[in-house]
C-alpha cells in the first residue's frame, strides 16, 4: 500500500536500522509515508545462518517480502499464502524440520545461496531479490561479512536460531556476543546513506539482537553519530513488556529496566528523541531527564494504518527536532 499524500520533509532522505517483525512494520509505515526511493532499510544480518545448505537471511527477508508487500500476516515472517510441502518431505526422510522454511521462500533461499556462490556479496544478491519483488527503496545487509549472534545461557552458548526458535527463546540470557563482528564493515552504499541523510530512525526492534549487531559493526556508530540527521528511536517496550519476542526477558536478565527508560539508556548518545507510547506516557519525564525529547503516541502496529501513522509521526517528531535545532543556532 503506498498512500496518494506522501509526507514531505524538506529534502528526505531516511535511514531506518530494522530487524525483525517490529522493524519491518515500521519500515513499510516509512515506505508508505515517503516518496518512492527517499528510504534506506539497514537490517541485522547477525541472524543469518545456514540449513540445508542454503544461506537463510531472516531479517533481510522479512523486511524485503514487507516492503514487497508478501509478508505472511500471520507470522510477519515468510511469504503470504505459502505451502509446506519442502519441509513435509523433509519429515519423511526424518528429519526435524525445526525452522519452517515455506515453499515459496526456498526459493528465496536457493536463489541467495546461488547468487553468493556466483561471488555476488549480499547486498548485490539483496538488491537483485528485492528489485525483482519491486521494492523500490533500497534495502541493505548490515555488512557484507558473516556475523553469527551467539547466546550465553545457563546451558552453554547457542546460536541465535537454536535459541531462538529451536529453544522458543525459553532459556535465560546471560550474554550476548557477535561471532566475527571484528572483521565486518559497512558497506560503500551504507556510509553514503547514512552521510546523505536527514532522518536516522531506530526501529521498534530488539535493542540487543537486532539493532546492538548493527552497531557493532566497526565503524558504524560513528557514521552514525557523523551524519547531521535527526535520530529518533522508538521504543519496542510498551506497557512493561515487548510486543513480540524476548526483549524484555533479555532486558530484565542483562540489568536493565524493562521500560521505554530502559531502552532510552541504552540508546544515550546516540538519538536525538525518542517515541514511547502513550501507556508510558508517565514516563516522559524520566527520560527528558537524560537528555533526551520525548514523544508519545500510539506504538502498537496492528494495522497498514497504524504503520503509516507511526511512520508519520515520527517523520513529524524529526521535523519539530530539526526546527528545534535550527532555532538553538
Ligand atoms: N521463526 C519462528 O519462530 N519459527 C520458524 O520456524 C521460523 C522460520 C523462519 C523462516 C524464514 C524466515 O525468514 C524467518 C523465520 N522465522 C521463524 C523468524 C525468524 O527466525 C526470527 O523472527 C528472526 O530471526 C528474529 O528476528
Amino acid at each position: 500500500m503506498r498512500t496518494s499524500s506522501s509526507y514531505q520533509l524538506p529534502a528526505t532522505s531516511v535511514v531506518a536500522l530494522a530487524g525483525g517483525v517490529g522493524g519491518a512494520k515500521l519500515a513499510h509505515g516509512l515506505q508508505m509515508a515517503l516518496p518512492a526511493g527517499a528510504l534506506t532499510v539497514l537490517v541485522n544480518t547477525a541472524d543469518d545462518f545456514r540449513l540445508w545448505g542454503l544461506y537463510i537471511s531472516p531479517d533481510l527477508d522479512t523486511v524485503m517480502y514487507t516492503l514487497a508487500g508478501v509478508a505472511n500476516p500471520e507470522t510477519g515472517w515468510g511469504v503470504a499464502g505459502d505451502t509446506w510441502q519442502a519441509m513435509e518431505m523433509l519429515g519423511r526422510y526424518g528429519r526435524d524440520a525445526w525452522f519452517r522454511l515455506g515453499d515459496r521462500d526456498l526459493a528465496t533461499h536457493i536463489l541467495r545461496t546461488q547468487l553468493l556462490a556466483e561471488g555476488r556479496t549480499l547486498s548485490e544478491a539483496t538488491r537483485d531479490l528485492a528489485t525483482s519483488l519491486g521494492v523500490e527503496n533500497s534495502i541493505l545487509p548490515m555488512c557484507d561479512q558473516a556475523v553469527q549472534t551467539l547466546v550465553q545461557t545457563p546451558d552453554g552458548t547457542l546460536d541465535f536460531q537454536d535459541y531462538f526458535v529451536r529453544r522458543r527463546h525459553s532459556d535465560r540470557v546471560t550474554g550476548i556476543t557477535f561471532r566475527g563482528i571484528e572483521e565486518a564493515t559497512p558497506g560503500a552504499e551504507t556510509i553514503s546513506a547514512l552521510d546523505s541523510a536527514s532522518v536516522i530512525i531506530f526501529c521498534p526492534s530488539n535493542p540487543y539482537v537486532s539493532i546492538a549487531p548493527i552497531l557493532a559493526v566497526p565503524g558504524m556508530r560513528d557514521a552514525i553519530a557523523r551524519s547531521g540527521a535527526i535520530k529518533v528511536a522508538v521504543s519496542p517496550i510498551v506497557g512493561g513488556t515487548a510486543l513480540k519476542g524476548p526483549a524484555s526477558d533479555m532486558m530484565s536478565a542483562l540489568g536493565h529496566e524493562v521500560s521505554p527508560v530502559g531502552v532510552a539508556g541504552m540508546y544515550k548518545g546516540l538519538v536525538d528523541g525518542i517515541i514511547i507510547d502513550e501507556l508510558d506516557r508517565e514516563l516522559a519525564p524520566r527520560i527528558e531527564a537524560m537528555g533526551m525529547a520525548v514523544s508519545t503516541t500510539n506504538t502498537i502496529m496492528k494495522s497498514d494504518g497504524d504503520r503509516v501513522e507511526l511512520a508519520r509521526h515520527a517523520l513529524g517528531f524529526c521535523e519539530s527536532l530539526a526546527r528545534r535545532t535550527e532555532v538553538a543556532r
